[in-house]
This record gives C-alpha cells, sequence and structure tokens, in this order.
C-alpha cells in the first residue's frame, strides 16, 4: 500500500507480468486473457482451436524477450551469422516444441488439464506447416533448433508459401492431393515485418553505361519489381537463452508499381499485376529429388535470395563502412543447389551496385558460400535452360558466363589441352542445336569455399564419381557432414514415455549431449528395465493402433512386428521391394495355410510427387494388396497392411517410437542420407537395410550384430550394371519371386485386370534400374532373421536397447558442431537477459 512508502515498491516480482510471468496463477490468467481480447471469445463458447491459439500467443510472448535480446547482442557484438539459405523448412508444430524448449511443457500441460481442458487436442489444432517436401526440409528444420541449443548466431533464410506441401487423401488406393490452405486461420507464430521489405527485381535486360570516371559498366533494366515482405518465426534453444530467427519472405506487388497502372486508368491492369507478383510465393513445389524446371520455380529461388542478401548486406552496412569483409558477418549454407543462383546474385550486388572491382567481389563470394549436396542421382541435379534464365534474370545469366570463362581459362592453366575435362567442369552444358543448360551444381561448386556431402558413402561417392573432377582440383574443398537429427523434437516430444524413463536412469542431461544415452548400457541386463523397455515400446504400439483404427478402421495385432517404411514415394527408396516380400508371404500362406509365421504390421506412409506415375501407382499397388491380404480369411489377420494418408512430421511423431522395424531399403549408392533412419533407432527400433547413405554409419554404432543387413553394396551395384544386368534370369530362376510377379500380372490384386500395374512388372522384368529383382532374396532371407529374432523377446530387447542408446552420432548437435568449426569458423554466444 502507499503507507508502506517507496521500499515496498522495490520488489518489482511480487506481482508477474502477465507477457512473461512463469507462475502457474499467472499462466492462466494470461492464456484465458488471450482467448478473450485476442480473439474475442468467452470460455462458454471458446473452441479448441480458440484454446490453441490462445496457449500459442502464451507461449509465443514468453519467447520475445529472448528473440529481441539474441537479435541485440548479435547487432552489438557484430558477430559471425550463419545464414542457412534453404528453399524448404519443414519445421513441424510449433507448439510443443517451444514449450519443450522453454521449459515449460510440463507447467503447462498442467495448467491446461487443471482448467479441464484436453492438451492433446489443443497441440493437434495446430496446422502443420508443411513448407517442405521430406528429407532436406526437415533437415534445414533439425539444424534450426540445434543452432539455437548450441547458442549460435543464425537465421534460416526461406519462402513463406502460402500453400505448403499437399494433404494426401487416398481414394480407392490412389492418392489425391488437397491444396494446404495452412494460413487460412492466421498464424500466430510469425511476425511480419513490412518495415524492413526489399524490392526484388525480376526480367527485362541489361545496358551497358559509363559511370562519372568514365568506366565502363553495366546496369539491369528489370521488367517487373515485386515486394518482398519478411516474415519472423522465433527458434528458440533448448534451455538457453538464445531464440534465433526463420525469417520467410512473402511476395507482394510493389506499391509504387500499381500506383502507374492505375493512374493510367488501367485499374484491372494493375491488379492482374498485384496477383502475378503474389503467385511467386504461392506454393511448393512438391517434388522430391526432382528438379521442376518451371520458370515460376526459378523466380521462387531468385525471389528468396536476393531478398536475404539484400537483407544481409543492410545488416552489413549498419556497422562496417563496405563491403570488403563481408565474409565475416555472413557465413550462408547452401542447402542443395535450389539457392545456388546467390552466387551470382552477390557478384551483381558487389560489382554492379557497389562498384566493387570483380576478383575483390570474388574472392568475398567464395569466402561467404558452402554448399551442401544431397543427392547422387544425376538426374536430380538442377540445370536452367540459358534461354529461360537469360529471361528472368538477363544480368545473372551474363555473370554466370563471365563465371565460367574466368574459371575455365584457370583449368585450361592448370591442365592444358583436356577439353573432356573442361566439358565436364564447365557451368554451362551445350546441349545441341545451340539449347545451353545452366548447371546449377558446378555453379555452387565453383563459388563456395566448401562442397559437402551429407553421409560417408555419400561424400565418398561425390568425390569418386558425382563431382569428381571438382574432387580433382580442389580436394581441400570437401568434406563430410553425416546428417543428424534433433533429439528434442524426435525423442523427447515424440516419445515422453522413454525420455521418462531415459531422465530417471541418468537425469536430463541427455537433451544437451545425447551420448550421455550410453550410460544405459549398464542396464541391458537389468531384466526390470528390458520389461519396462518392452511395455513402453508395446504402449506406443497400442497408441497407434488405435490411430489406425479410427482413421482407416483397420484392426491390428499389437503383438505382431511394427515393420514401417515411411518416406516419400520413389523407385529408388524401393517400397515396391518390401510389397513384393508381403506378397511372397502371402503366398506362403495361401500355399500352407497352417505355415507358422510370426505376424506382422505393415505400415506404409509417404507423398509421390504429383507428376510422378510410377510412384502413384506403388501406393495404389500397396493399397491393392492391403485390400486382399486384410480380408482373405486364410491370413487369419497374421499379415496386416496399411497405408497411412499423408505422411508428415506431425504423423512420424506417432509413427517412430511404435516401429519395432524400420526399413532402409534403397538401393546402394541411391540414397544420400536418410534422416528417417536415425529417428527410428533413436527410438529403438532395429533396422533392415542396405548398405546405403547414413545405414552404414548407423549399423556401425549400433554394432553390426544389431543390424539386419541385406543387399548389394553400391560397388557392386555398379558392377552388374557395367556387366550387362538381366532383371529377368533372377524372375525365371527364383520360383518364390516368379510366384510373387505372376501374382501381380494375373490382375489378382487388380479385380483381374492384368494391365494396371503392368508398367511395374514390366519395369521390373526389363528394365529394373534400381536392381529389386537382385536384391529379393537377399532381402527375404534377411526378413527370416528377422522374425526369428522377434520370436525372443529378451534378445529382442537388447537389440533395440543398444541401437537407441548408442545413437549419439546422430544429433543434429553433433552435425552443426562439425559446420559451425570446419566450414563457418563460428562459436557459441551467450546471450544475457539482464538490461
Ligand atoms: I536433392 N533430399 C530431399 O529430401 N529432397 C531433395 O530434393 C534432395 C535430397 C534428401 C535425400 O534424398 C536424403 O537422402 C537426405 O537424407 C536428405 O535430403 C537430407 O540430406
Amino acid at each position: 500500500t502507499l503507507a508502506d512508502g517507496p521500499e515496498a515498491l522495490q520488489c518489482p516480482t511480487l506481482i508477474e507480468d502477465d507477457r512473461t510471468g512463469m507462475s502457474p496463477e499467472t499462466l492462466k490468467r494470461a492464456f484465458l486473457d488471450n482467448l478473450f481480447y485476442l480473439q474475442g471469445v468467452n470460455r462458454t463458447d471458446a473452441s479448441p482451436y480458440n484454446y490453441y491459439v490462445a496457449l500459442a500467443y502464451t507461449v509465443r510472448d514468453r519467447l520475445l524477450r529472448r528473440f529481441l535480446k539474441s537479435t541485440d547482442t548479435y547487432k552489438q557484438e557484430k558477430v559471425k551469422l550463419v545464414c542457412y539459405f534453404s528453399a524448404e523448412f519443414l519445421m513441424g508444430r510449433y507448439l510443443g516444441n517451444n514449450l519443450a524448449n522453454l521449459g515449460i511443457y510440463d507447467l503447462i500441460k498442467e495448467m491446461i488439464e487443471e482448467l479441464g481442458l484436453d492438451f492433446e487436442e489443443i497441440i493437434e489444432q495446430e496446422p502443420d506447416p508443411g513448407l517442405g517436401n521430406g528429407g532436406l526440409g526437415r533437415l534445414a528444420a533439425c539444424f534450426l533448433d540445434s543452432l539455437a541449443s548450441l547458442e549460435i548466431p543464425a537465421i534460416g533464410y526461406g519462402i513463406r508459401y502460402e500453400f505448403g506441401i499437399f494433404h494426401q487423401m487416398i481414394q480407392n488406393g490412389w492418392q489425391v492431393e488437397i491444396p494446404d490452405n495452412w494460413l487460412r486461420f492466421g498464424n500466430p507464430w510469425e511476425l511480419p515485418r513490412p518495415d524492413e521489405s526489399v524490392e526484388v527485381k525480376l526480367g527485362g535486360r541489361t545496358e551497358i553505361y559509363h559511370d562519372d570516371k568514365g568506366q565502363e559498366r553495366v546496369q539491369w533494366l528489370p521488367e517487373r519489381r515485386v515486394l518482398a515482405i519478411p516474415h519472423d518465426t522465433p527458434v528458440p534453444g533448448y534451455k538457453t537463452n538464445t531464440v534465433n530467427a526463420l525469417r520467410l519472405w512473402k511476395a507482394e506487388a510493389s506499391e509504387s508499381f500499381n500506383f502507374e497502372a492505375f493512374n493510367a486508368g488501367l485499374y484491372d491492369q494493375s491488379v492482374a499485376e498485384k496477383m502475378d507478383a503474389e503467385t511467386i510465393s504461392k506454393v511448393l513445389y512438391p517434388n522430391d529429388n526432382t528438379p521442376a524446371g518451371r520458370e515460376l520455380r526459378l523466380a521462387q529461388q531468385y525471389f528468396f535470395v536476393a531478398a536475404s542478401l539484400q537483407d544481409l548486406i543492410r545488416i552489413h552496412l549498419k556497422s562496417h563502412k563496405n563491403l570488403q569483409n563481408f565474409h565475416e558477418t555472413a557465413a550462408i549454407q547452401l542447402n542443395d543447389t535450389h539457392p545456388a543462383i546467390a552466387i551470382a546474385e552477390l557478384m551483381r550486388l558487389l560489382v554492379d551496385e557497389n562498384g566493387l572491382e570483380w576478383s575483390k567481389a570474388w574472392t568475398i563470394t567464395q569466402k561467404t558460400f558452402a554448399y551442401t549436396n544431397h543427392t547422387l542421382l544425376p538426374e536430380a541435379l538442377e540445370r536452367w535452360s540459358a534461354d529461360l534464365l537469360g529471361k528472368l534474370l538477363p544480368r545473372h545469366l551474363e555473370i554466370i558466363y563471365l563465371i565460367n570463362h574466368f574459371f575455365l581459362d584457370d583449368v585450361r592453366t592448370w591442365f592444358p589441352d583436356n577439353e573432356e575435362l573442361l566439358g565436364k567442369l564447365s557451368i554451362v552444358e551445350e546441349a545441341g542445336w545451340g539449347n545451353k543448360q545452366i548447371r546449377m551444381a558446378n555453379l555452387a561448386c565453383v563459388g563456395s569455399h566448401s562442397i559437402n556431402g551429407v553421409a560417408a558413402l555419400h561424400t565418398e561417392l561425390l568425390q569418386k564419381d558425382t563431382l569428381k573432377e571438382f574432387a580433382m582440383l580442389w580436394p581441400e574443398k570437401f568434406y563430410n557432414k553425416t546428417n543428424g537429427v534433433t533429439p528434442r523434437r524426435w525423442i523427447l516430444l515424440s516419445n515422453p514415455q522413454l525420455s521418462a524413463l531415459f531422465t530417471e536412469k541418468i537425469g536430463d542431461n541427455w537433451l544437451k549431449d545425447l551420448k550421455e544415452l550410453r550410460k544405459l548400457e549398464q542396464y541391458l541386463d537389468d531384466p526390470e528395465f528390458r520389461q519396462r523397455w518392452y511395455e513402453i515400446k508395446q504402449a506406443n504400439k497400442a497408441d497407434l493402433a488405435a490411430y489406425m483404427l479410427k482413421t482407416r478402421n483397420i484392426e491390428v495385432d499389437v503383438n505382431s512386428i511394427f515393420d514401417v517404411q515411411v518416406k516419400r514415394i520413389h523407385e529408388y527408396k524401393r517400397q515396391h521391394l518390401a510389397v513384393l516380400h508381403i506378397i511372397a508371404l502371402y503366398n506362403r500362406i495361401k500355399q500352407n495355410p497352417q505355415i507358422d509365421i510370426v505376424p506382422r504390421t505393415f505400415i506404409f506412409g509417404g507423398k509421390a510427387a504429383p507428376g510422378y506415375f510410377m510412384a502413384k501407382l506403388i501406393i495404389k499397388l500397396t493399397n491393392a494388396v492391403a485390400e486382399i491380404v486384410n480380408k482373405d480369411p486364410d491370413v487369419r489377420g497374421r499379415l496386416k497392411l496399411v497405408f497411412l494418408p499423408n505422411f508428415n512430421v506431425s504423423l512420424g511423431q506417432r509413427i517412430y517410437p511404435a516401429a519395432d522395424l524400420s526399413e532402409q531399403i534403397s538401393t546402394a549408392g541411391k540414397e544420400a542420407s536418410g534422416t528417417g533412419n536415425m529417428k527410428f533407432a533413436m527410438n529403438g527400433s532395429l533396422t533392415i537395410g542396405t548398405l546405403d547413405g547414413a545405414n552404414i554409419e548407423i549399423r556401425e554404432e549400433a554394432g553390426a550384430e544389431n543390424f539386419f543387413l541385406f543387399g548389394l553394396t553400391a560397388e557392386e551395384v555398379y558392377a552388374k550394371k557395367a556387366h550387362g544386368y538381366e532383371p529377368m534370369s533372377y524372375y525365371k530362376n527364383n520360383r518364390e519371386l516368379k510366384g510373387v510377379i505372376d501374382r501381380i500380372k494375373s490382375g489378382y490384386f487388380s479385380h483381374g485386370d492384368p494391365e494396371l500395374f503392368r508398367p511395374i512388372v514390366d519395369s521390373l522384368l526389363y528394365d529394373d534400374q534400381y536392381m529389386l529383382l537382385a536384391d529379393y532374396q537377399s532381402y527375404a532371407d534377411c526378413q527370416e532373421q528377422v522374425s526369428e529374432a522377434y520370436r525372443d523377446r529378451d534378445k529382442w530387447t537388447r537389440m533395440s536397447i543398444l541401437n537407441s542408446v548408442r545413437m549419439a552420432k546422430f544429433s543434429s548437435d553433433r552435425t552443426i558442431w562439425e559446420y559451425c568449426q570446419e566450414i563457418w569458423k563460428v562459436n557459441p554466444v551467450k546471450i544475457s537477459l539482464e538490461d
């Protein structure tokens, strides 16, 4: 009271601020306030969605001080910023993650439940932000979590797609795509920053002119301009003060441009142009491991890269007088070649717009960029026709030609008279009839100081094969950075029971240092621990079983092996190899219904690119086999096949913890790394897999005896191809395999129509690019070993424990730390919350 005098006022925590207070009473008050004042609803008629929004704002408020403190500190201390340039960020839902990273998950859960509300239901109101296709986009999200958790100053730059990856429905066994209008109800996590908008130019032509010193220079006379409006989402580290930004750009029409047309009485045209501009950030291209090749896609890539570089230059010039040391302010990582046009854009900004000498600009550019390659598939490497690129970005095409010219001149002095080498290294491919293609991987290699693969085998094959000429020129530029995933989302959030067991036994430091899990090996021989391990897996399986019953109306046996393959559908990933094996098991049962087999539930999930015919047909085949197998009385429920529609981050969080067996069965030498493989293993699934991507390293860590290995090695695959591979001979010589293919051919799974699946059958028999038939027997035999191992619960549980506790290498914290030390040369920066 006033009578107490000023001393009483010196205790400011007496009443907590509703925006920052962490006591249960304050949190509750803030939550209910956000329901009433931000949304105008009473408790009596609030929907679960209203509650979600109220809670999201309650949490966001508690991030903001750390967020602004982080940004301020980076500015004050002129730190080097890690800039992750990526066309995709597959972030997953924010609410649960932000609660966990703030360390208030349990507190809030209790508060919500005290109000008589369903916490789980509220979490599920949030649309899963699907601004990515698969592994590449999810990797970017795991990296942002690790960067903030390791207290590294960083920013993610990308596109704020209005429509994310399509929602997948299954109708009559076929994939049907539904637009993902994820922003329809707004987005409480993002902060639009219209005052930091920048303009991006497109189209037009270039012109030579003379500057005031009489120097000949080039300027770009664009045909149109669009506004890029940044939207920032805070990305908190796990129990740190660091909150970094994910800065996504939205395209809008420039006001100035609009006015001209409007004043000229062309209102309709000005509105059309506005819509045209907005098209750029309208929709994510739903391709994984295949380039789109469309002009709009290139416009998207240039749009976000040009906006991000302007942003970084603005930040740099706030504390530096010129751009000579730009590379000391920003370490830019190119997530594949999607943002590789940034190399030409930075050259343009430095040379054309800031008057730097070409060679000086080139040094800065090379010191700024680093390139991550994510694929070995030659058809997945991006190439743009020079015509298309020149139409949209005339000055960039000239700059690319210049870069190539100087580069090839150097190569000629190093390796005289080697036209073949020049042809391989050239950024420009002469595709005949004057049809030139720009090879974006070559541009990325030439313009970067670092080139990395994403798993040991992948990096080795890049150096030996895909990028061998560059590896020969610059061996010192090549690095391996084996992928990782964040244990916060992929263990703590998705498997709370297992997390609680870990923490009970060894404390919670494993969430900051996954090597801690090794300590759990001491419990391997403890029957009580193994029992709890088993019970947790069974409980997770029961949860998933309930979900499958509810969403697909399929009843499954929780004592069966949950055998799971979830990932984008692609022929090289070989979902159809697993389907062939299921048909083989079915045939064995049909031949002898009394046969003793270990029951299995096969769970598939994954989206097919809408234009990828074979991938869509594989989905149809899977569902067609399910339809027959699930209802055949001879099977007696021993085999169940479930295709779970719309596999995404949220569904992954349900599935990984419930899996007994993780299917990682790509043709050796085709999967760059895989990251789902790591999420499964961390959650105690055993892997059946080829020696491909990161499987090799997972097997090394878990121990060969705890991994089900099958199939040809990458080397054997190459050798077989070289000697003329004949899939037909496998069909003719393997009775079981022949029975499987004949079953499909006969129309048994297609209501008697032998044509429906002919494209799959023909591709297997006459081409089999991915060598399913060569690997079939090895796979089927290996699956027998899996079944035998599963019969011995003790043995299986031990293997499961060892897989999980030995996965420290695959924490993205380890991956990011290596990037920081070896490529970016950055260190942690502590954020203080004191004023
Ligand atoms: I290139 N990847 C992807 O998800 N989309 C792409 O367009 C391309 C690659 C994936 C690879 O296929 C995976 O092997 C890898 O684990 C992942 O990128 C992350 O590196």
